[in-house]
């Protein structure tokens, strides 16, 4: 295969290498290959050679009208990997501020019917095509960030016809701009209004007829439940995840984020891929994920915007072995943030995690929260050519900086889609 697009003489290239049959924990997670004067062969989508300049540049046969980037004073990452996001929704909340300055809780703000169900009211008015529009508006500057890869739950139409509509955006979404979906159906966000005094009515609902069909349509590739005190039970979350486990979804869990009810320990037992949020994490929580090899995903940006006063402690999973990836849970509500850099950030100062472990808890151990490992999240040959260039004189100053965009280029299946003068 010829070369079509040679990345060269870059700072340094920063990947792991050797991690797409597992995700890294423990030590390995702390470990980076950094390349000096480094280089990224792609031909047409693929990788096809990573190391020094000079070695790549000797293995190499330019396909005619070969692209070079001089990445002289870059540093360069893989594609990055954002395993949770509620990225397609209607409206948006910012009236809610207020009342969070006040100090009313997340879950009082839920309970007296804003919150989350603010947003299903403006997502279940908006058309397939509204959602799509802003869908691909948010997808562009996540990918302007350095997002390659990211994933999309449902979860603000809680109604069979909604939740059906918002999966079909996020499809057209994921075919109308480079960046790539993975859609995670989320029907178990919140008990919607008209079920309020029939919760389990309403899960009934979600595995009588929702989840047939959005399987047979095949829109999702994962199923998640927000788990937590006066959303969903353990036991509610239980028979929605077996009843999606039996037709063949992945699982996924918003779970021990505010109130300790054991969803960890749940995650663990179904054999869930991931398991999210986990502040409030118990050490037989951790234990059992750590053993059943269950992917613990850390949002610190929540954390950080709920003004919550305690993070996830990833460094004691880390040293449980629990593998740890990082999202910024981008939604309209907890965290309005779609940039992964500023993770970086908030995970090594807050979550005292180190930059290698940050780099990748965002880009390898992202890929494997997403069942995406063999494609994505290194800079491996045979991969996909997902790429980000920071203008940065190494990887530290990643987590130095904060606050800009450090972005300079982005290579998306093998093609410049974002170039920052
Ligand atoms: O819209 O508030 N936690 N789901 C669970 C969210 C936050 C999103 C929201
Ligand atoms: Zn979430």
């Amino acid at each position: 295969m010829k070369t079509t697009l040679l990345i060269k003489n870059a700072g340094q290239v920063v990947t792991s290498r050797g991690a797409s049959d597992k995700p890294l924990t423990g030590a390995g997670l702390g470990k980076v290959t950094v390349i000096e004067n480094g280089a990224v062969a792609i031909g047409s989508d693929k990788i096809l050679a990573v190391g020094s300049t000079p070695e790549v540049l000797k293995k190499i046969t330019p396909a005619r009208g070969m692209q070079e980037v001089d990445a002289a004073g870059k540093v360069v990452l893989p594609g990055l990997v954002d395993p949770h996001t509620h990225v397609v929704f209607g409206g948006s909340r910012e009236h809610e501020l207020s009342l969070k300055l006040q100090g009313v809780p997340y879950l009082e703000i839920l309970a007296r019917g804003g919150g989350i169900l603010s947003s299903v009211e403006a997502t279940r008015a908006a058309s397939k095509e509204e959602l799509v529009q802003s869908g691909i508006e948010y997808c562009r500057q996540m990918l302007a960030q350095g997002t390659t890869t990211a994933e999309a739950k449902s979860g603000y139409g809680l109604s069979t016809a909604a939740e059906l509509k918002t999966l079909e955006a996020v499809r057209d979404v994921g075919r109308s701009q480079p960046l790539d979906l993975v859609p995670t159906f989320l029907g178990a966000h919140a008990v919607p209004k008209e079920y309020k005094e029939e919760p389990d009515r309403y899960v009934d609902l979600i595995i009588e007829e929702m989840l047939p069909q959005v399987v047979e349509q095949n829109l999702a590739c994962f199923c998640d439940v927000f788990c937590e005190e006066g959303v969903f039970s353990v036991e509610q979350s239980r028979k929605v995840l077996e009843a999606a486990r039996e037709k063949g979804l992945g699982l996924k869990m918003h779970a021990d984020e505010i109130a300790p009810l054991g969803g960890a320990e749940l995650a663990a037992e179904l054999g869930a891929v991931s398991a999210d949020h986990l502040l409030v994490i118990s050490d037989q929580g951790i234990e059992k994920m750590a053993s059943a090899g269950v992917i613990g995903v850390i949002l610190p940006g929540t954390t950080f915007y709920l003004c919550e006063d305690h993070y996830a402690p990833a460094r004691r999973m880390i040293e449980a072995g629990v593998s740890l990836a990082l999202a910024t849970d981008f939604n309209p509500g907890s965290s309005p943030n779609n940039n992964l850099q500023l993770i970086i950030n908030i995970a090594c100062l807050y979550l005292r995690m180190t930059p290698p472990e940050v780099i990748n808890a965002i880009t390898i151990n992202a890929a494997h929260a997403l069942g995406r490992e063999k494609e994505v999240g290194s800079l491996e040959e045979g991969k996909k050519a997902d790429l980000t260039l920071f203008d940065a004189p190494n990887y530290e100053y990643l987590a130095y900086r904060y606050g800009s965009n450090l972005i300079s280029s982005v290579v998306k299946n093998g093609e410049l889609v974002v170039e920052v003068e």
